[in-house]
């Protein structure tokens, strides 16, 4: 079955003024698109492929013949990451977060405020294209960075949030401004869902 592009459940605008109307038409409706149709266009080429989903292809890309290899893992890649990405953003969002993630995030990284400290930071330096993330692995929580559209899905880690650090995240708005963009984005960030992303992956 071919991938698609997840409608936004919340409206372009609702994350204004933190990110922009337009950013988020063309974020979603241009860029993530031409991730599903380069991944669909790849895996029509591996038609071994077809029957599964993007977290079995990915967690596995050695399987993946290596014609494709590249395309499934940069535009399959990009289709998963941002399918997660619009997920865990919406209005009225914010704050602090309660339930299992907010316990996991004090125990392991301190407060909120050292991990966000912490997550900026591993967007900040960042070299280039990529995302920064917070991801479950065998000796819980830990943050990293991933250049293009690699997922730590690929290296074993389940994501349960990450921020999006490629220009075209962000540049309209902040312009070179990455780190202020990386703060500015706390503020839509839905912690209800990313706590539900936590538990979920508990039970893996
Ligand atoms: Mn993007």
């Amino acid at each position: 079955m071919a991938f698609e592009v997840p409608a936004l459940t919340y409206a372009y605008e609702a994350l204004e003024p933190y990110i922009d109307a337009q950013t988020m038409h063309l974020h979603h409706d241009k860029h993530h698109q031409a991730y599903v149709d380069n991944a669909n266009a790849a895996i029509a080429k591996a038609p071994d492929l077809e029957d599964k989903s993007a977290e079995e292809i990915l967690s596995n890309l050695a399987a993946v013949p290596e014609g494709v290899r590249g395309a499934i893992r940069n535009n399959l890649g990009g289709h998963y990451n941002h399918s997660i990405f619009w997920t865990i953003m919406g209005p009225n969002a914010g704050g602090a977060p309660s339930g299992a993630i907010a316990d996991a995030i004090t125990k392991t990284f301190g407060t909120l405020a050292q991990f966000q400290e912490k997550l900026n930071d591993a967007g900040v330096k960042q070299f280039g294209s990529g995302w920064t993330w917070l991801a479950l692995g065998s000796t819980g929580l830990q943050v990293l960075s991933t250049p293009n559209q690699d997922s730590p899905i690929s290296q074993g880690l389940t994501p349960i949030m990450g921020n999006d650090v490629w220009e075209h995240a962000y540049y309209l708005k902040y312009q070179n401004r990455r780190a202020e963009y990386l703060k500015a984005w706390w503020n839509v960030v839905n912690w209800a869902e990313v706590n539900k992303r936590y538990e979920a992956a508990l039970k893996k």
